[in-house]
């Protein structure tokens, strides 16, 4: 039996890599930090099977990952833990450069000091901001970076340290450089969710309006479950490489939101530009109340425009389709919607009005004030 060690074990990628990795028949450990409130919804179906194990332990305390690998010694080490919001690392930057940069390094050197660095192969969550202020489309694993978020440029020294403890020490360690994975365990404060969780809360009378940022900005959005697979995959190769993980096609935001919007009964038609750009109910369908017709449902607002916005994200998966077997076509963009609005539908139905009290709460975290 493998043994596997994961960090933010309670992130969405987290939570569906433990499940993989047990479905596998791994002996799976996770790292999860002290909180004052116990938010561990995503792994509370695994907690109490016997191979699912949890670890105190903190990306900015070295001793803490130091004893944790040298307890666990794992055979694979799924680096996930960061501060993974890039709005967020524009107003906590010195934080996401500590978890997200140093925090890398102290999983490297935790590996050299249990003395696995010849046995244990590492995997570290890589990320297509790198690519940011983008040189190229679509990009690949040859394209150049260029960061353009405090988040960015800490997961480059991440990319860049993991590279470098390979060639130094001869390691197994790699980068997996994902593109936008989302699911219905996407945080919420996250543009895809963000805008399940609206739609399906004005489909059932619980929010006026949603305000988003930038519309016009691209992604190439994944399903997080496909994604994992990658994860375990880069670590199963014979050699030791980064990937471009992606599914090879591109959507807008105002497109999203026109897909998530429709599946959840409510046809948008968007009219204007920049901040005067609204989103109109021309007509709805099954459930929603016919009274959103003629609504501004969707309106943009300054508060969610980025100091610096990465605009253009387009992946090309080819190295891992043809060197790993991967399948960047196994979930669609339309099924992605589904699942998240259905699974947001139901969710908003359970909570009732409790669901808008939520709404606000998201809303001002991602403002970065609490009012
Ligand atoms: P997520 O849902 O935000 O999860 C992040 C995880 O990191 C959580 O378990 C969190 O713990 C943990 N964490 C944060 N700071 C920590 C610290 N100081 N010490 C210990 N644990 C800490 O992120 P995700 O979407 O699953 O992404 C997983 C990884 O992939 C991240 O590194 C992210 O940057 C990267 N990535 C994500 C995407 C994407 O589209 N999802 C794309 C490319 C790369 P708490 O639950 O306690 O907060
Ligand atoms: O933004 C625009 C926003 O916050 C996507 C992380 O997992 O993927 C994620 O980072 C786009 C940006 O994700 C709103 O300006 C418009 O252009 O959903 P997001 P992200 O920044 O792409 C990468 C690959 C990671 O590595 C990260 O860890 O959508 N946008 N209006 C908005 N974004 C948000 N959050 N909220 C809005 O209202």
């Amino acid at each position: 039996m493998k043994t596997a060690l994961i960090t933010g074990v309670t992130g969405q990628d987290g939570s569906y890599l433990a499940e993989f990795l047990l479905e596998k028949g791994y002996d799976v450990h996770g790292l999860i930090r002290r909180s004052s409130v116990d938010y561990r919804e995503r792994i509370a179906h695994l907690e109490g099977k016997p191979h699912f194990h949890l670890h105190f332990g903190h990306m900015g305390d070295s001793m803490s990952l130091i004893k944790v690998v040298n307890k666990v010694r794992p055979d694979e080490i799924y680096n996930l833990a960061a501060q993974s919001h890039v709005q967020v690392s524009f107003d906590s930057p010195e934080f996401t450069a500590d978890v997200d940069a140093t925090g890398v390094l102290r999983v490297l050197e935790a590996v050299r000091a249990a003395g696995l660095e010849k046995t244990c192969r590492i995997y570290q969550a890589s990320t297509s901001e790198l690519y940011g202020k983008v040189e190229e489309v679509p990009q690949n694993e040859n394209t150049p970076f260029h960061p353009y978020s405090p988040y960015a440029v800490a997961k480059l020294y991440g990319f860049w340290i993991v590279k470098e403890y390979r060639e130094a020490y001869n390691m197994f360690c790699c980068s997996g450089i994902l593109f936008n994975h989302e699911s219905e365990r996407r945080g919420e404060t996250f543009v895809t969710r963000k805008i399940t969780l609206a739609a399906a809360r004005i489909a059932q009378g619980l929010q006026d309006c949603l305000y988003l940022g930038n519309l016009s900005s691209l992604r190439d959005w994944g399903y997080a479950k496909d994604y994992v697979e990658c994860m375990w995959l880069i670590l199963q190769n014979k050699k030791p490489e980064d990937f471009v993980i992606a599914t090879g096609v591109q959507h807008s935001v105002r497109e999203f939101a026109y897909y998530a919007f429709k599946h959840a009964g409510i046809e948008l038609k968007f009219e204007g530009e920049g901040l005067n750009e609204t989103g109109t109910c021309v007509a709805v369908s099954g459930s929603a109340p016919k009274s959103l017709v003629g609504k501004v449902l969707v309106r943009v607002s300054e508060d969610f425009y980025r100091p610096t916005d990465v605009v253009n994200l387009w992946g090309d998966p080819t190295k891992a389709k043809k060197e790993l077997g991967w399948d960047p076509a196994k979930t669609s963009f339309e099924q992605l919607v589904k699942i998240m609005v259905d699974s947001d539908m139901a969710k908003v139905a359970s909570e009732g009005a409790a669901a808008k009290v939520r709404t606000n709460l998201a809303e001002y975290l991602e403002k970065g004030v609490v009012k």
